[in-house]
């Protein structure tokens, strides 16, 4: 079932051109194209290795907050990374429903993770050091999150804009709990500032790798706007997420690790430094500083599952036993 991520230049070649049009013309008058609707197939692929990547990236993304549960500074603090990381989870569950839902099946998604053969988010492979790591990834981390993903609630696929929806709700939470650690850090004693700095100073060039290759690299971004799959590019949601954080973190008292970051009053916009592109690369190659661990630790945690799904499918078997020989009493 489950089909490698390809180059959708190659695959939008056309197959049935009036077809086709007629597709196009409901994306373009903004209708949802449901899963029963007919779709081209680099359509359906395109959504898969979207949508399978991002439930991905939710699933390893708990790995580096989950590492902060049992040393979270209060019982307050711990809770809500709890809660925060469950989520992570939930939505995990709700963007593999949406790529079911392409007739793909979930555990050939997981089993492709698993072999390495499909992406997750580049920012889960750095470690979290500190507890201020907690707090610049609510902030910056899922911030960024939010900034990509208030676009993808009008993606032309119904059930994966419809999930979006919802995800984005309960970002905006962990993006708060975030920043309200570093606020408390960042008025806290000369050692919490540091820490809030040193966090800060290690996030930032990988935040903005989230939002993937620059326009002119990005293989898959002209058909993704032309299908409003995404409704802006990855520079300009790199941009617009600059633009907006930069003043919080001026508000904490941090200092950017960039000396190119400067307002143009000509453009309102703030410019930054160059992105080291090899780092990314890399990263998504399979070699950043915590690539090997994630995937050992999901490797793992599937394997260790396994009894738990062996037991549900016993369980809704002997349901489904049970309530058929019950309709049959009730025939006789
Ligand atoms: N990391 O042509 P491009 C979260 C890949 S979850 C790894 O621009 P596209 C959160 C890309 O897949 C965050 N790979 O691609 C969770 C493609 O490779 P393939 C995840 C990346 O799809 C828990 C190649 O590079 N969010 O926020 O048009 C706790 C060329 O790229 C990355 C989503 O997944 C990357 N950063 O645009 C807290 C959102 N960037 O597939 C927070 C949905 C690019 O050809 N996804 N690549 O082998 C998207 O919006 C788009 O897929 C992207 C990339 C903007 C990520």
């Amino acid at each position: 079932m489950y089909t490698q991520g390809l180059n959708t230049r190659e695959a939008a070649a056309p197959g049935d051109p009036a077809r086709e049009a007629r597709f196009q013309a409901r994306i373009d008058a903004e209708t949802k194209i449901e899963p029963n609707d007919w779709m081209p197939e680099a359509y359906r692929r395109t959504l898969v290795r979207q949508i399978a990547q991002h439930a991905h990236s939710e699933i390893v993304g708990m790995l580096p907050e989950g590492n902060w549960i049992t040393r979270a500074p209060s019982l307050k603090r711990k809770a809500a990374l709890l809660a925060k990381v469950q989520d992570e989870g939930g939505h995990g569950l709700y963007l593999y429903a949406a790529a079911e839902t392409l007739g793909v099946a979930r555990e050939d998604l997981v089993e492709a993770l698993l072999a390495g053969k499909q992406k997750y988010s580049s920012i889960f492979n750095y470690p979290t050091l500190t507890w201020a790591d907690i707090g610049v990834i609510g902030w910056l981390v899922d911030g960024a999150a939010i900034m990509n993903q208030i676009p993808l609630c009008r993606c032309s696929f119904g059930p994966y804009a419809r999930a979006m929806i919802r995800i984005c709700k309960e970002e905006s939470f962990h993006q708060r709990q975030g920043y309200e650690i570093m606020v408390t850090l960042s008025r806290g004693t000369s050692e919490q500032k540091a820490m809030a700095q040193d966090a800060l100073n290690r996030w930032w060039w990988p935040v903005l790798m989230m939002f993937g290759p620059s326009d002119k690299e990005s293989q898959h971004t002209d058909m993704a706007m032309r299908w409003k799959i995404k409704r802006f590019t990855n520079d300009e949601l790199r941009q617009k997420f600059v633009d907006a954080t930069v003043p919080q973190g001026h508000y904490l008292g941090l200092k950017f690790p960039d000396p190119k970051l400067k307002f143009d009053d000509a453009t309102g916009h703030w410019e930054f430094g160059d992105i080291d592109w090899s780092e990314f690369k890399r990263v998504i190659a399979g070699d950043g500083p915590c690539n090997r661990e994630r995937i050992k630790a999901r490797r793992a945690a599937h394997n260790d599952g396994a009894w738990v799904r062996e037991a549900a499918l016993a369980f809704a078997e002997k349901r489904r036993a049970r309530a058929q020989g019950t309709m049959q009493v009730a025939a006789e």
